[in-house]
């Protein structure tokens, strides 16, 4: 999509500095941490969100990006949360879709 934020930031069009990459997804902070750590995990490839027709090996990669992230932050060892927003009425306002990976303080024991 060619005025999304998140498919510029996955394809290089905008420098970021990216925690984890693969084939498939890419890491980098927020610009608007709600914890000390506070990650997302971007397919490369646009979907909207959850709902769309994601691959299975997207998934996968996500999946394997949470942990290098989770790893290479220290929140693997003190606990984290991830989130994936899904559509405007559940706080999603980037439509592409992105897990957020928060951790680094004591996140509660609310879903929310
Ligand atoms: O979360 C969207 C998140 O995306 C929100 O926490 C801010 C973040 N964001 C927006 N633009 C950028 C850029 N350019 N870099 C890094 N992070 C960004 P949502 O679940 O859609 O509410």
């Amino acid at each position: 999509m060619s005025d999304c934020i998140f498919c510029k930031i996955a394809n290089g069009e905008i420098p970021s500095e990216f925690l984890y990459e693969d084939d498939n997804v890419v890491a980098f902070n927020d610009l608007n941490p709600q914890a000390p750590v506070h990650v997302l995990v971007v397919p490369k490839a646009h979907h909207d969100n959850f709902v769309d027709d994601v691959p299975a090996e997207t998934l996968a990669s996500m999946e394997r990006a949470v942990k290098a992230v989770a790893e290479k932050t220290g929140v693997a060892q003190t606990g984290f949360r991830c989130i994936m927003n899904t559509g405007a009425a559940a706080g999603q306002t980037v439509m592409h879709l992105h897990m957020h990976v928060l951790g680094g303080k004591p996140l509660g024991e609310g879903l929310i």
